[in-house]
């Protein structure tokens, strides 16, 4: 891949538009010059789209899901490619892009082909009277997502919007555009449909993405960022009443009973609260702790955070990434700033790690364990994104329950407890659209992923996904003639 990022429209590279420059975030220097869509480029984008899209949706299901396992393929084949390029963008580590990042975009490609290719309509039988129900692709959809994790979850909606019968025009984060460069170009290399996979690359508001969601030629919008975000775009879809599916910010709690095992919950803690720097939406920024084993879980947590390795991305051992911009790392350190003045303790963390090399130029904060402050505070409520979490302690069951929900956000929660019945007890009372007893961030694709309140609308994963990006009609037989 160059380092001029194009467009990809109608199966072709397309270099218009003025350029903007992206950023290393491991050094702040310059990685690639982006070409930015202005309207004339998403005009062309969806009118390749809308050409493209009928003879898509005319295939078989099954020839939509071969080219979905042929795309995957090819994501296999040009792994490494796509590991560099993600790391170019985002400073993760080499080893969480080759376990996570990239083996889940082929995954679901994969995936969306079998559930697609199996999938049996719907029929209604009663007396004389067939009801059934064909599913028709909505047609052209925008797709938007952020930098956090790029190519896992722009696949995660290019492969079922595709297997459905769609044609996408999908627009990634002006801060990672690379992956999605290299999956336009395996999409021209295997020789999938021209215009049935297009890339605009571009900034969100007043550009690429605003013109991308409200041409009229796009019938429906799936994004993933934040909650404001989501609200901006949903203003600007509604005189058009399009679809929209919204995978968006969390706050999420983790619950730790004194019936725990500690070791597991402190382990899984670190993971939930700093997993890519703290930068998923599914992270931990809220941990509540029974009383008896508080102290020890915040000593134990806070240890582990001090031992996270800020690594270069291409060493296996890193364990700790920067912010994805300069601007972002400048939000965190506000929210640190802020729990300070709120009143929070700082059992780990607070700052900013100094190498003296190049990486002093990098968009690096320190692992940050705070403890001290009311739920009402700012740092409890908003969601930070980085990798930094607040332990509060808590007596009863009840209590943790309504501390953990006690939040505009409802997306992800954890709960570490050795209880059966209280696993499940707690799980069913928790406003979350994800649950996980003793882990964290286990998938399985099939089954229904979003969140509740400000973190989204709708679910996407497995059928919910299909469901999504098609209209059933329904269609009822009367099966004697009425007049005989
Ligand atoms: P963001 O909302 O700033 O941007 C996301 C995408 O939307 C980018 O491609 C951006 O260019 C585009 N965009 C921005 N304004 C737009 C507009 N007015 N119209 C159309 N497109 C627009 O989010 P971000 O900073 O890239 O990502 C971080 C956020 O994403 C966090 O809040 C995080 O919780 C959330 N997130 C949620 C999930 C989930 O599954 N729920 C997953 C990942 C990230
Ligand atoms: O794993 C997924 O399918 C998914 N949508 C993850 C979202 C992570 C948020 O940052």
């Amino acid at each position: 891949m160059s380092d001029q990022v194009t467009h990809f429209i109608g199966g072709v590279q397309v270099a218009e538009g003025a350029t903007f420059a992206t950023h290393d975030p491991v050094t702040g220097g310059v990685v690639r010059l982006v070409h930015e869509a202005d309207r004339a480029v998403v005009d062309k984008a969806v009118a390749a789209a809308r050409a493209a899209q009928p003879g898509w949706a005319a295939l078989p299901v099954a020839e939509r899901a071969g080219w979905m396992r042929r795309l995957a393929d090819a994501i296999e084949a040009r792994f490494e490619e796509l590991v560099a390029a993600e790391i170019a963008d985002t400073g993760k580590s080499i080893t969480q892009t080759r376990t996570l990042d990239i083996p889940r975009g082929a995954a679901n490609f994969r995936s969306f082909a079998e559930i697609a290719a199996q999938r049996p309509d719907e029929a209604f039988h009663l007396k004389d009277v067939l009801s059934y129900t064909v599913r028709r692709p909505l047609g052209v959809v925008a797709v938007i997502v952020p930098w956090n994790l790029p190519f896992l979850l722009a696949t995660w909606k290019i492969g079922p919007a595709l297997v459905a019968g769609n044609a996408i025009v999908v627009k990634p984060s002006e801060h990672t555009p690379g992956s999605m460069a290299v999956l336009a170009d395996i999409a021209a290399e295997i020789g999938l449909p021209p215009g049935v996979l297009n890339v605009v690359h571009g900034l969100g508001g007043d550009s690429t993405g605003q013109f991308l969601v409200e041409h009229p030629g796009v019938d429906a919008v799936t994004f993933t960022g934040e909650s404001r975000t989501g609200s901006t775009i949903m203003k600007g879809v509604a005189d058009r009443v399009k679809p929209v599916s919204f995978e968006l910010g969390g706050k999420n709690a983790g619950l730790v009973f004194a019936d725990a095992d500690l070791d597991v919950a402190v382990e899984g803690s670190v993971r939930s609260v700093f997993t890519n720097g703290g930068q998923v939406c599914l992270c931990t920024e809220r941990l509540y702790v029974e009383r008896p084993v508080f102290e020890e879980f915040v000593t134990r947590l806070a240890k582990r955070a001090g031992e996270l390795r800020f690594g270069r991305p291409e060493d296996e051992d890193t364990t700790m990434m920067p912010m994805i911009s300069a601007e972002h790392r400048d939000k965190v350190l506000s929210y640190y700033r802020l729990a300070e003045s709120e009143g929070a303790e700082f059992r780990a963390g607070g700052g900013v790690p100094s190498f003296g090399d190049e990486r002093d130029g990098g968009y690096y904060v320190e692992p940050t364990v705070l403890t001290g402050l009311p739920s009402d505070s700012r740092v409890n409520r908003e969601e930070i994104f980085g990798p930094v979490c607040h332990v509060a302690p808590f007596d009863t069951e009840a209590e943790a329950v309504a501390l953990a929900n006690d939040s505009e956000y409802g997306l992800a929660a954890t709960v570490w407890t050795s209880r059966l019945s209280r696993a499940h007890r707690v799980a069913q009372s928790l406003e979350a659209g994800l649950v996980w007893v003793n882990t964290w961030y286990l998938r399985d694709l099939r089954t229904p992923f979003g969140g509740v309140k400000l973190s989204g609308i709708g679910r996407e994963g497995g059928t919910d996904s299909l469901d999504f990006y098609s209209e059933p009609t329904t269609i009822t037989i009367k099966l004697e003639p009425e007049h005989e």
